[in-house]
């Protein structure tokens, strides 16, 4: 399980927007699992909690607005190297800098609404999955099949 599971967030913009489907085509397209979905609206409490690492950047709070702004869509994606790649699908953090064809290349508007989440390491992955979701709402894919 280790290294093969990452934890995404479609965020409030993209959601708003209408981006759902074509970012979950996007991701199924490139090979990924989904193993556990749900929808969501975070409570400042929760995104505080959520984006705890970041709690001393001067973007804290209009972080924590903005993800406690709208419904989310959480996710769990099975993949082999799932962290590394889906990192490179989503791309740079900030828009301006994500190669084209890039979830945050096609949908992101800015820095801060830039569209999706993917976990940046093996064990924050697991930290976040189990932030969002408990082992009952997890279908790993060999269960699945
Ligand atoms: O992992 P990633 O989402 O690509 O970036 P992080 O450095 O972890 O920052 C989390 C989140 O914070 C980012 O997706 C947008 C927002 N943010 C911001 O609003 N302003 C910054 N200067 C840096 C990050
Ligand atoms: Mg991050």
């Amino acid at each position: 399980m280790l290294g093969n599971i990452t934890l995404s967030i479609i965020k409030p913009d993209a959601v708003q927007k209408g981006y759902v489907i074509p970012i979950l085509y996007k991701i199924v397209h490139a090979g990924f699992h989904i193993i556990a979905i749900k929808m969501i609206k975070l409570s400042k409490k929760s995104a505080t909690n959520f984006y705890t690492e970041h709690k001393k950047k001067l973007f804290f709070e209009s972080l924590v607005n903005f993800m406690s702004s709208g419904p989310i869509i959480s996710l769990i994606l099975e993949k082999k190297n799932a962290v590394k790649d889906f990192r490179i699908l989503i791309g740079e953090t900030n828009p301006i800098h994500a190669k084209k064809g890039t979830i945050r290349n096609l949908y992101a508007t800015s820095l801060k609404e830039n569209a999706i989440h993917g976990s940046d390491s093996n064990k924050n992955a697991i930290k976040e999955c189990s932030f969002y979701f408990s082992n009952k709402e997890i279908f790993f894919k060999k269960i699945c099949n």
